[in-house]
């Protein structure tokens, strides 16, 4: 049925381009109307939801755990979550697949950009400062990032707009039933 709730849930390492194509993807799922769309973007949800968390495993597992129980309200009420943390642990992301998969579809997608990549783009100038040691525990230069290797589907950004991307995982979600 299409009016089954469900989460997209991206995955990938910082300025891998998650925010971007949530973006773009929740503008399109907007435009297509129906069910609710809400973005629970990792800056977003630090700022609002986990303001008292730093970036231990164990502060980042609590961040992960708060956004899946969000999103698997949303789901549970027919509604549409995107997430778009780093969420660099495979099986944090398992327990918020299980919390979610209870109401609706669980899709995971790995923005799968290289840290070369990343820290070549550095958007934001922290993996100058993370390689300077100004940040500790930077996923991908001094904290692990466990790539998925099960993921609904993984999109590359290098050679790709953001609207293709955004595109792709719409394709997805329409070849999955979900819309
Ligand atoms: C990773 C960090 C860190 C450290 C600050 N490691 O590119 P951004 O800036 O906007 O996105 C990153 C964001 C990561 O927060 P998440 O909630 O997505 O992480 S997790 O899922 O692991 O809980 C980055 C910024 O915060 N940032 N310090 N040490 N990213």
């Amino acid at each position: 049925r299409s009016q089954q709730g469900f989460t997209v849930f991206f995955t990938g390492l910082s300025g891998s381009g998650k925010s971007t194509i949530a973006n773009a993807m929740m503008v399109k799922l907007m435009e297509m109307g129906g069910r609710p769309v809400t973005l629970l973007d990792g800056d977003i949800v630090r700022k609002n939801l986990s303001s008292e968390l730093g970036f231990s495993k164990e502060h980042r597992d609590l961040n992960i755990r708060r956004i899946g129980y969000v999103a698997s309200e949303i789901t549970k009420n027919g509604g549409i979550a995107i997430c778009a943390p780093i969420a660099p642990y495979t099986a944090t992301r398992r327990a918020v697949r299980e919390d979610i998969e209870q109401f609706g579809a669980f899709v995971e997608v790995h923005v799968a950009t290289a840290l070369e990549e990343c820290e070549r783009r550095d958007r934001k100038g922290l993996y100058k400062l993370a390689r300077e040691g100004k940040i500790k525990e930077f996923t991908g230069i001094s904290d692990p990032y466990e790539a998925p290797t099960a993921a609904e589907l993984v999109v590359d950004t290098e050679g790709y707009e953001v609207d293709n991307c955004a595109q792709q995982v719409l394709l997805k979600l329409e070849s999955m039933g979900l819309i």
